[in-house]
């Protein structure tokens, strides 16, 4: 049985890089695709222009100017509001929310960031008292998104496997002029110390096959241009290819979301960072290499360790990681090639075991049914929903 149509607020500030907005708004769209409405409430709309170029039906993006006043509000109230990722929202906002309780409760959430360390599932759902501010006495519930049962789980879309199975792999190859027979590794990554180790490494697979790197725009490209010769740099930009050795790099161009996951699921071995590209290499079912975006106080090394923990990742496939990730100053390791393999048969078992779980979206719509009909019950109003 569908879930009834409600209107969610997703606020979303784009602290830096591409995550926030790339989660948000596959979150918005998983939504819209179950028949939810969405305003997608964002202070930085400028990534959706490549990410989303077309948009979404049932996904209306919003500016979040901050601070927003009432004037800046809608009539309409929202039955959800989603602050994602502890983005603190506007007085005007949390007034709001507080004055329409009476008339129309809602469920309030705070997403939180993905992570396989075990305060996740201690920290699901629990509820939290705001205790001051305009929204006093309003409650909030802590939304972890995670990689087991007791967690909210991972964001899949419905139609995602149905996606994956009618995806032409030798057409997306012979479009980017990758041929048939070579191994395709993807590239989105930060500054890693160990690019120029990599190089080698794929130079050394390039003896057996041709190897193609395909190298995505921002961050990627530039540390790989960093640590090319001039004259490759220069064709790189130019011609958007580039021979290194035996090595083909390609410079790729933005791609929207959906060509994204078209990119990994079209590569041999995928190399991602951040969060929502590990979830997406999850779905390719690849062998992958992840860049965990880097704190400060160096708390991603333990958040490091329990996804190798989950994934029950090979020795090699940890020890490549420490060192990917500067855990391990160390060279990387040479990995032979049909280490590959192994890495594939783990990366296919740890999505065999994340689809026998409710992906995200089923998880909240269920939370949210369940809390709304509580709440309008405890305060017997009407339920307002389309569905
Ligand atoms: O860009 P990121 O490094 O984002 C990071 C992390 O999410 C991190 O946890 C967060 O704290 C920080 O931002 C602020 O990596 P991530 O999460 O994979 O997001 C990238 C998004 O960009 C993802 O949705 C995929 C999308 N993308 C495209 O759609 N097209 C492209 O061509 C590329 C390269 C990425």
């Amino acid at each position: 049985m569908s879930a009834p149509s409600r209107l969610w607020d997703i606020f979303c500030a784009v602290v830096d890089n591409y995550g926030d907005i790339g989660v948000c708004w596959r979150l918005a769209v998983n939504l819209a695709q179950r028949g939810q409405r969405v305003r997608l409430w964002v202070d930085d709309a400028a990534a959706l222009r490549w990410l989303a170029p077309q948009g979404h039906a049932g996904v209306e993006v919003c500016h979040w100017s901050r601070p927003l006043t009432s004037a800046d509000l809608p009539v309409e109230p929202a039955d959800v509001l989603v602050e994602a990722f502890g983005c603190t929202l506007d007085e005007a906002v949390q007034a709001r929310w507080a004055q329409q309780q009476t008339a129309h409760p809602g469920v309030w959430l705070n997403l939180e960031y993905l992570s396989a360390e075990p305060y996740v599932e201690r920290s699901h759902l629990l509820p939290s008292p705001v205790l001051a501010g305009p929204a006093a006495d309003c409650v909030k519930t802590f939304f972890y998104p995670g990689f087991t049962a007791k967690t909210g789980g991972l964001l899949r879309e419905p139609d995602l496997l149905l996606r994956q199975q009618a995806f032409d792999r030798a057409a997306w190859r012979a479009q980017w002029g990758v041929p048939a027979n070579a191994l395709a590794v993807s590239l989105f990554c930060y500054e890693p110390p160990a690019l120029p180790d990599l190089l080698q490494q794929l130079q050394t697979w390039a003896e057996a096959r041709p190897v193609h790197l395909l190298v995505t725009p921002g961050r990627a490209l530039q540390a790989i241009m960093n640590v090319l010769p001039a004259a490759t740099q220069q064709a790189l930009r130019e011609q958007g290819r580039a021979a290194h050795g035996r090595l083909v790099l390609h410079a790729l161009p933005w791609l929207a979301q959906t060509a994204f996951d078209e990119l990994l699921w079209a590569s041999d071995c995928n190399w991602v960072r951040g969060e929502d590209s590990l979830v997406r290499a999850l779905w390719a079912g690849q062998p992958f290499v992840w860049h965990i975006y880097p704190q400060h106080d160096g708390a991603h090394h333990a958040k490091l360790q329990a996804f190798l923990h989950w994934l029950d990742a090979p020795a090699s496939l940890r020890k490549f990681h420490a060192v990917w990730n500067g855990v391990l100053p160390e060279a990387l390791p040479q990995l032979a090639y049909n280490e590959l393999a192994q890495w594939r048969t783990c990366v296919q078992q740890a999505r065999e075991r994340l689809l026998q779980q409710p992906d995200l979206a089923v998880q909240l719509l269920a939370f949210v049914e369940e809390s709304l009909v509580s709440i309008r019950n405890q305060t017997k109003l009407p339920d307002r929903s389309e569905g």
